[in-house]
């Protein structure tokens, strides 16, 4: 990993300019190609009014365009929020307000009904293309996914950016030569976390642009997936040839599936992290247990009254709201994560959310208990679990299955006699609703409970 002492895309560009950058749908641009377009663009956002400290949405699903207006609204000490072009109006119409936001540049093909002046694209000529490289400066704010209430601008500086990187790259090995797919979204900490990667190895990133995950792969060595696109690759009948390491994150990862992956030649890597600490933390080569693995070298980890608390340096500066930062953190730096951990040797184990606990007649269900085994099943592709109110047990559970069409929920009822403690047997089953699977990387527990309210 290199120590920069400039933007990113000149250091590479003035080491090796002609090595191979980015690729998409068949064409290359070496870093010198990229440094240039980003000068123009860059130059093309100051002319419209773009300067440091300025608040800029992008609203765009992963392109080329996108990731080069990131990096050059970057270039230009811009604080850059990423917006998923998926979210509601509403939601958008409540949130952006409270966020200070001089301009859109909004490359989605929806439009967003909120006025705010826009930018475009544009290339321009001119020296005036750069903020001084000042990594401590804030870059970016990433939406958390707001399992409840409005999701929080996280606001991270490039320096909390690459403090995540060299954790993660202090495992696996990345450098020139290999190619990460940008296969989760620039608007998500994950597709944030490929970014930074790339940039500090100098290495290669591929931009799928509209082919499907399994063309795209197959000119890459590297991707970071969620479990469910994992699950569906290796349901092709052929893998891509070149992929050697892939980085799971973002949800429980079945110990099946990393097993199965392996076995076809694919190098798993289980990682645990957030958006708050800009993607991983703890992560390990899958090694046939539970856990998500060790804490990376440069952060800490403990755990207070089963909840885990994360200190490091790539954690966001604050939440972003009214024209200030709040504080993440506790006195003493932590993080409380909201998580449930367990140490199991040098090892953390995630059993699931702290608020998602719920009791059933006096007895604690942790419904990712259940989920994981509901998700063991051959033919449950993802499966949620969820309390609803009862009379005699105060709250009993319910489940939310992604099945193959085969599977009756009078054969998975069944086979989970035996599996599981009475108390944690589902007491109805449905379809896991295809409206609520849409859009983020993410399905919002909270989308799910309004769903199954309307069932009741
Ligand atoms: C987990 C979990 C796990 C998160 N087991 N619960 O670059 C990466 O790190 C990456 C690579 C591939 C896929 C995803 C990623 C991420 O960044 C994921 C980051 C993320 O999910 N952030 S989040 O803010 O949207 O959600 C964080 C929460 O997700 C955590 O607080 C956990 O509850 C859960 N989670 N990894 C079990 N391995």
């Amino acid at each position: 990993m290199a120590c920069l002492n400039n933007w990113p895309w000149r250091v590479w560009a003035e080491r090796t300019p002609f090595a191979v950058a980015l690729k998409s749908r068949g064409t290359a641009w070496c870093w010198r190609d990229l440094q240039q377009r980003i000068d123009s663009l860059a130059a093309g956002f100051i002319q419209q009014g773009v300067s440091e400290g300025t608040r800029v949405v992008l609203r765009s699903k992963n392109s080329p365009d996108a990731l080069l207006a990131y990096l050059a609204l970057l270039q230009t000490g811009a604080h850059l929020l990423l917006l998923n072009p998926q979210l509601p109006a509403g939601l958008n119409a409540e949130l952006l307000p409270s966020l200070d936001i001089s301009f859109i540049l909004d490359l989605s093909d929806t439009s967003l009904t909120l006025a705010l002046p826009a930018l475009e694209l544009r290339h321009v000529g001119s020296c005036k293309n750069a903020a001084a490289w000042q990594p401590e400066r804030l870059a970016t704010l990433t939406l958390t996914s707001g399992s409840c209430g409005l999701p929080k601008a996280a606001a991270h500086s490039i320096q909390a950016h690459l403090a995540s990187t060299a954790g993660v790259l202090g495992l696996i090995p990345y450098s020139q030569g290999d190619s990460w797919l940008l296969s989760l979204p620039l608007f998500h900490v994950s597709g944030q976390g490929i970014i930074w990667r790339w940039l500090s190895a100098g290495a290669a990133v591929v931009l799928a642009d509209g082919e499907s995950l399994e063309t795209a792969l197959e000119h890459c060595s590297h991707a970071s997936l969620v479990p469910t696109q994992l699950w569906r690759l290796l349901q092709q009948p052929q893998l891509p040839e070149k992929l050697q390491n892939v980085l799971l994150g973002g949800a429980h990862i079945p110990l099946e599936l990393t097993e199965q992956a392996e076995q076809a030649g694919i190098r798993c890597w289980c990682g645990y992290g957030m958006t708050e600490t800009a993607s991983t933390v703890v992560a390990k080569r899958a090694d046939g247990t539970p856990s998500v693995g060790y804490v990376l070298a440069g952060k800490e980890v403990m755990l207070k009254d089963d909840e885990v608390l994360i200190r490091t340096p790539s954690l966001a500066a604050g939440y972003w709201k009214h024209g200030e930062l709040t504080p993440l953190t506790d006195a003493e730096g932590w993080f409380h994560t909201r998580d449930r951990g367990v140490w199991q040797g040098d090892e953390l184990y995630i059993a699931g959310r702290v608020d998602n606990l719920f009791f059933s007649a006096g007895e604690g269900i942790q419904p990712e208990d259940i989920e994981r085994v509901l998700q063991s099943h051959p033919q449950v592709n993802h499966a949620f679990v969820l309390p609803v109110n009862d009379d005699e047990f105060g709250q009993r559970p319910v489940a939310l299955v992604d099945t193959h069409p085969d599977a009756t929920f009078e054969h998975l009822a069944q086979w989970l006699q035996g599996k599981l403690a009475r108390y944690q047997q589902p007491v109805r089953y449905y379809r896991l609703p295809q409206e609520v699977v849409q859009g983020g990387i993410k399905i919002s527990r909270q989308q799910l409970k309004q769903w199954l309210e309307k069932q009741l």
